[in-house]
This record gives structure tokens, C-alpha cells and sequence, in this order.
């Protein structure tokens, strides 16, 4: 049987079933209905953070997260080349240009040491990436951010759950985006959300997802339509109470992991930062082809020969695609580059055997 890179973890049928009767019975089918504020609610509880807007799917959650600040166009956004291509889309599908910081080595978030020398006078706010589930140097990045008087807005797709020295990721900068899509820790099959201290953002970022409509005869903003409907509600608060469960057993894949690779010469397994509680997004190796003999590319494809579907995330780096070519000046990022050209995401969700895993390593210990 195949396996990928990821599989969803949802509740039964039966439970799903239950959670959507009154839907049915009531016809509110949308539009911020009384599913979609019981899982607000519950989501602000189990994140804790203290406002929460709900999107239909993280990338246009973090698009509006931007806009709802306002910045005038051509203002420049210091950002991550090491992402999905979601981040840096959003930068610029707002008419903001990305300034591109270089990662760290260890934990792949951006290196606010190299932010800073970035900064311009077009420099409005700064846009970095949990990636993988690690988190990004939220005290060093907040210091900067506040010397510069400049916006905090996280890309937290994989960070779903974590804490920080026992605080909610949402908690760290202005904004921190949430992805609740079918391959993320925690689904409402599409779906994302921002958090936000500033209650003021709760109306803007309502206005922007929902046509700018204030009331029935007002229109107050130019917005679009983002709104998360209530079955994809209902199937999150169906996946929320799975949750720790879930996360329990992606530690044991994880650790599965961590031992048959952790000690293997030419194998790089992700270090974590301390104090935060980790939730398993993702499973990367970083393979140095001169130490271990197989280059990243060697691995993957011996794996897909045993129809096992590892994925190069993050491949190209941003910074590198050819639709950003001759757009705005692109800045050189080596250890993005390095790190893209190397790393492996392998098998990673709640349902993956630990004798699957097994199976997984030897493939890749094969000499
Ligand atoms: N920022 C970051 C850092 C992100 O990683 C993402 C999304 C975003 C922003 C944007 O958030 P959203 O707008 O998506 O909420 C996938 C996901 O589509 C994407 O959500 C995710 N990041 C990205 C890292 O991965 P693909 O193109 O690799 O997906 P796909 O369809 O190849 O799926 C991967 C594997 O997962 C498949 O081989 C099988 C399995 N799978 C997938 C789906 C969709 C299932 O078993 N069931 C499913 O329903 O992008």
C-alpha cells in the first residue's frame, strides 16, 4: 500500500454525522453560523489566544491578515525564501515586495540575526515562518520589530497547538496565521485562521472575508469572500477533540524516528528549540550527500521505487521560482538554498505504523 507524506487524521463518520444534524435541521449553511463561532470559541480555548477569525483556508487568511494593516503598495515585507510558496505568494498578491532574510542552519526559521541589515525606509513589517512545526526566535524578532516600529505577522500553517515557554504561538507579534488544511496537525479539510491581541483587527479582518458588508445596508470595506462554511466547522470541532491523541502519537513516530536516524553519520534531524511544547508537523532530514553516499535526490527516488511518496518540502526556495523572475530584486540566501537542496520530508501523521517507519529507514540505510 502506498504511503504518503501525509494522511489526514479525521473523526469517524458516524461522529461527523452527528456534528452536522443540526445544520440540516437549521439551513444556516454559512455565514459565520452558530457551528463556525462554537469552533471559534473552541479554538481560541485550546490555542489560548485571545481573538481568533476563521478563515476558508490559511493562504487567504494570510493575504487578509496583511491587508487588514493597511500598508500603502510597494511597501517592502522581510520574509522567509524557506516556505511553501503560500508566504511569499500572499507578499506579493497584496503588492507588497519580499525582502528575503537567509534561515538558520539548525532549525530552518528565519535568522533574526540577519533581519536587521534588511531594514529599509519602505520596511513595514517582518513575516516569518514556524516552519515544520519549529519555532522562529519570537523574543529577538518582537525587539526588532518594536526598535523599528514595524508589524509582526507569523506564518503559522505548521505551528497548530504549539506553545512557547506555555503560550499559545498565537500569542507572539501582531498576527499569527493558523492552517487547518487536510495535510496539517489539526483539518477542517480547508480551512485556516489568524490570531490577534488588537481587538480592532476581529471587525477589519470580519469585513474583509465578508464583502466589507457592515450590517445589511452598509458596505464599509472592499472586501472578497473567505468564509469558512459550517461543515467544515463541524468537521473541525469533530477533529479538535481528537487532537492530543493525535499529537500523542505523531511524538512516537517521531521518536521512532529519532532513533533509527538520530545518530547516523551524513543525517541531520531537526533540533527543536527549547521551551516549546512541539506538535509533529513534519519529519525533515537533512542529508549530506559527501558523509552519508546518497544525495537527498538518491533517497527520495528509492523511495518512491517502494511506493513510498516522501516529499522535497521545501523545494525550490521561494526566492528561487521562476515567477518571481525580474519582478523585484531577489536577494541571495545560501543557507536557504543549501538547506532546499538537501532536505527530505518523510512519512509524518498520527496513523503511521512504527513498523512502517522501520521499514521507511531501512530503505534509506540501504547502502
Ligand atoms: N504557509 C505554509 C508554510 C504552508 O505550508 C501552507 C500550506 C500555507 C501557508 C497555506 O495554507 P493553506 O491555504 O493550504 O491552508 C500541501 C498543502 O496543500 C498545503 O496546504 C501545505 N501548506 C503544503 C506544505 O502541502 P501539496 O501540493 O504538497 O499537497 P498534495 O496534494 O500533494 O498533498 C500531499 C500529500 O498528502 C499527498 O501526497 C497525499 C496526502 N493527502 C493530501 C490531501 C490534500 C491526503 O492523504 N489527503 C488529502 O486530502 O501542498
Amino acid at each position: 500500500m502506498s504511503i504518503f507524506v501525509t494522511q489526514p487524521s479525521i473523526a469517524s463518520l458516524e461522529e461527523y454525522v452527528e456534528e452536522i444534524k443540526p445544520i440540516f435541521e437549521s439551513k444556516q449553511l454559512t455565514n459565520m453560523g452558530p457551528v463556525y463561532k462554537k469552533l471559534q470559541q473552541q479554538l481560541i480555548d485550546y490555542l489560548q489566544v485571545p481573538e481568533l477569525s476563521i478563515f476558508v483556508n490559511g493562504h487567504l487568511a494570510l493575504e487578509m491578515g496583511l491587508q487588514a494593516f493597511d500598508f500603502p503598495g510597494g511597501s517592502e515585507v522581510i520574509t522567509t525564501p524557506y516556505t511553501f510558496v503560500s508566504t511569499t505568494h500572499a507578499i506579493v498578491r497584496k503588492n507588497l515586495v519580499p525582502v528575503f532574510c537567509d534561515i538558520d542552519p539548525m532549525n530552518y526559521t528565519i535568522d533574526a540575526s540577519k533581519i536587521e541589515e534588511l531594514i529599509t525606509d519602505k520596511t513595514v513589517a517582518i513575516m516569518p515562518v514556524h516552519v515544520y512545526g519549529n519555532l522562529c526566535d519570537v523574543d529577538v524578532i518582537q525587539e526588532i520589530a518594536n526598535r523599528h516600529g514595524l508589524k509582526v505577522l507569523y506564518d503559522g500553517a505548521h505551528a497548530f497547538g504549539m506553545k512557547y515557554k506555555g503560550i499559545g504561538v498565537g500569542n507572539f507579534g501582531d498576527m499569527c496565521m493558523y492552517s487547518f488544511h487536510a495535510t496539517k496537525v489539526f483539518n477542517t479539510v480547508e480551512g485556516g485562521a489568524i490570531a490577534f491581541k488588537d481587538k480592532r483587527y476581529q471587525l477589519r479582518l470580519h469585513e474583509l472575508k465578508n464583502f466589507g458588508i457592515h450590517g445589511e445596508d452598509r458596505v464599509t470595506g472592499i472586501g472578497g469572500n473567505a468564509k469558512l462554511d459550517e461543515f467544515r466547522a463541524a468537521m473541525g470541532i469533530c477533529n479538535l477533540r481528537h487532537i492530543d491523541e493525535n499529537i500523542a502519537k505523531r511524538k512516537l513516530v517521531a521518536e521512532k524516528y529519532n532513533k533509527l536516524l538520530g545518530e547516523v553519520d551524513g543525517i541531520r534531524i531537526m533540533k527543536l528549540r527549547e521551551d516549546i511544547s512541539p506538535n509533529y508537523a513534519y519529519y525533515p532530514i537533512y542529508i549530506d550527500p559527501r558523509v552519508f553516499g546518497k544525495s537527498r535526490d538518491d533517497v527520495y527516488d528509492s523511495l518512491m521505487r517502494n511506493d513510498i511518496h516522501a516529499r522535497r518540502y521545501f523545494f525550490p526556495a521561494t526566492n528561487d521560482l521562476e515567477c518571481y523572475t525580474g519582478k523585484f530584486e531577489i536577494q541571495k540566501t545560501p543557507i536557504a538554498h543549501d538547506v532546499s537542496m538537501n532536505i527530505l520530508c518523510l512519512p509524518m501523521y498520527a496513523d503511521l505504523g512504527l513498523d512502517e517507519v522501520e521499514r521507511i529507514c531501512n530503505l534509506i540505510l540501504q547502502k
